[in-house]
């Protein structure tokens, strides 16, 4: 039997995890939003579709969460986006509410399923999710670090004219403009970047990766990113169904990890068949830890805005 994949939220980032997950076969997908007709209409238009790309997964469109029963992966993208101007904090409130309805019906209705949440602020919705649905920590996991790394990766790319594959990246912390990229543990087929771009050009590059999502939001001015984080929670959901053990920085519950009481923060994880498996400790200088405890205090004080 195929695995059943269902995506709350069927806007922008919704409508691309569903293309990717359906024509990749990862299993039978359905799209659910709180507007009716949306994710019956994406989902029509991409099943019509699915002969050209010979995927025989299905696709289908809900508005009440029945629609949503034993499904094993559940990602999850409702909520507002950001518009210029805009941080992601700033979307703490509404989305809260929405998150709160959201973990109460994935809980009721695929209790079992394996979740991947990405809106924002992600730190304090993935937190959120954990706390109203009472699912265990190795299940709920944030989407984050896997796109501020593949943007960091992008950049160091064309600064150095190689190819994606050969560059790899960790970008730790909380998801927002505290987020520290790690340098000394970025590479190009295992050589340091350090030995091959000037250090004025790396500063450049970590600052524009802190700033990516808002650089974007900038040029489209009526939302942000999609296809960039749908195609980052896809490689997690795959790594799951597949029981790949992939190592991502993903936005996991520490609990005595980094020094962490019971926050959801970006650290490096591996995900295979039992979800977030274990997080992986990764040694840090002074002026890293430093960036990275700042990152820390901050996830904390959103955290604290948050009445469950
Ligand atoms: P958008 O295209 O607006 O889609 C959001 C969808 O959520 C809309 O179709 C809404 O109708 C739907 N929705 C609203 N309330 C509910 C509800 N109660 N239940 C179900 N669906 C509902 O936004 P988007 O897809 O571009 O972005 C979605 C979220 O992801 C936003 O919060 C973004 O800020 C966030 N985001 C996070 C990242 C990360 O890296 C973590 C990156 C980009 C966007």
């Amino acid at each position: 039997m195929r695995k059943k994949i269902a995506l709350i939220g069927g806007g922008n980032i919704g409508g691309v995890l569903a293309e990717q997950s359906a024509y990749r076969e990862l299993g039978d997908v359905v799209l659910f939003d709180v507007v009716e007709g949306l994710p019956q209409g994406k989902a029509l238009d991409m099943a019509e579709g699915a002969p050209l790309v010979g995927s025989d997964a299905r696709i289908s469109g809900a508005n009440d969460y029945e629609g949503i029963a034993g499904a094993d992966v559940v990602i999850i993208t409702a909520g507002l986006a950001r518009k210029p101007g805009m941080s992601r904090d700033d979307l703490l409130k509404t989305n809260l509410s929405i998150m709160k309805q959201v973990a109460e019906g994935v809980r009721d209705h695929a209790p079992d399923a394996f979740v991947i949440v990405i809106s924002n602020p992600l730190d304090a919705m993935v937190y959120t999710f954990k706390e109203v649905s009472g699912f265990p920590k190795n299940r709920v996991v944030g989407m984050a670090g896997i796109l501020d790394s593949t943007r960091f990766r992008s950049f160091v790319a064309w600064e150095l004219g190689v190819s994606v594959k050969d560059v790899t990246a960790m970008v730790l912390g909380g998801h927002g403009d505290t987020m520290v990229p790690l340098v000394r543990y970025c590479t190009v087929a295992g050589i340091p970047i350090e030995q091959l771009i000037p250090k004025d050009r790396i500063e450049a590059i970590v600052e524009r990766t802190k700033g990516a999502g808002g650089e974007v939001v900038a040029l489209l001015k009526t939302g942000s990113a999609f296809v960039s984080p749908a195609l980052s929670a896809i490689e997690m959901a795959e790594a799951h169904l597949r029981d790949k053990k992939r190592v991502f920085a993903c936005a996991c519950l520490c609990e005595g990890e980094y020094g962490i009481d019971g926050l959801y923060v970006g650290v490096p994880c591996v995900i295979g068949a039992e979800g977030v498996e274990r997080v992986i400790e990764v040694e840090m200088n002074e002026a890293e830890r430093s960036l990275f405890d700042a990152s820390v205090d901050h996830v904390k004080e959103l955290v604290a805005q948050i009445e469950i």
